[in-house]
């Protein structure tokens, strides 16, 4: 059974743009890319003294299963040289499962709709330009409605192409 998965994807340390790109040829192992969104260049929230980030959202179509799937980015993080060394610190590269379907899941592993989706502009700006009439199943509100909600800051600038380097 094929489930529609939507990703967020960061990187704030080396080059961002190619790490994006590389990590999403690598999604691409995991079933079907349907849409990617612009590249988006964002101000870090929750620990602000680190690099800026550049952020997307993934349309990923996969038969995988929800643990199957969050293995495989995890193994995925690890071969692009992710290290873990401060929570919500700088990255290489960052793969957050977004939403699953309509599915609600919450295990040790994984927590779906990811718990701050709703509450950060770099995760919908590009969901909601990818997923505009998608709806949380929690909160039934689409992606669109939640970006309109959010309250003024985070600076999230969308890069032009001229801006993507190759
Ligand atoms: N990821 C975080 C914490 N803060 N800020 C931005 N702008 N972009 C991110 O991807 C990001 C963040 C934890 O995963
Ligand atoms: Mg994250
Ligand atoms: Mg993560």
């Amino acid at each position: 059974m094929h489930k529609i998965v939507y990703l967020s994807l960061g990187s704030n340390l080396g080059d961002r743009e190619a790490n994006l790109r590389t990590a999403i040829e690598k999604l691409g192992e995991f079933g079907n890319i349907a849409a990617v969104s612009s590249f988006y260049e964002t101000e870090p929230v929750e620990v602000t003294a680190q690099p800026w980030f550049v952020n997307c959202a993934v349309k990923l179509d996969t038969e995988k299963m929800p643990r199957q799937l969050i293995s495989a980015i995890l193994a995925l993080e690890q071969s692009m040289g992710r290290q873990r060394k401060q929570q919500k610190g700088p990255r290489t590269i960052d793969i957050d499962i977004l939403l699953f379907g309509s599915s609600v899941i919450d295990i040790p592993s994984l927590t779906v709709p990811h718990p701050h989706l709703h509450e950060r502009r770099f995760v919908l700006e590009p969901l909601a330009e990818i997923a505009p009439d998608v709806r949380h199943p929690i909160f039934k509100r689409s992606m669109r409605e939640l970006r309109d909600a959010l309250p003024p800051g985070q600076t999230v600038r969308k890069l032009s192409p001229a801006q993507l380097s190759s």
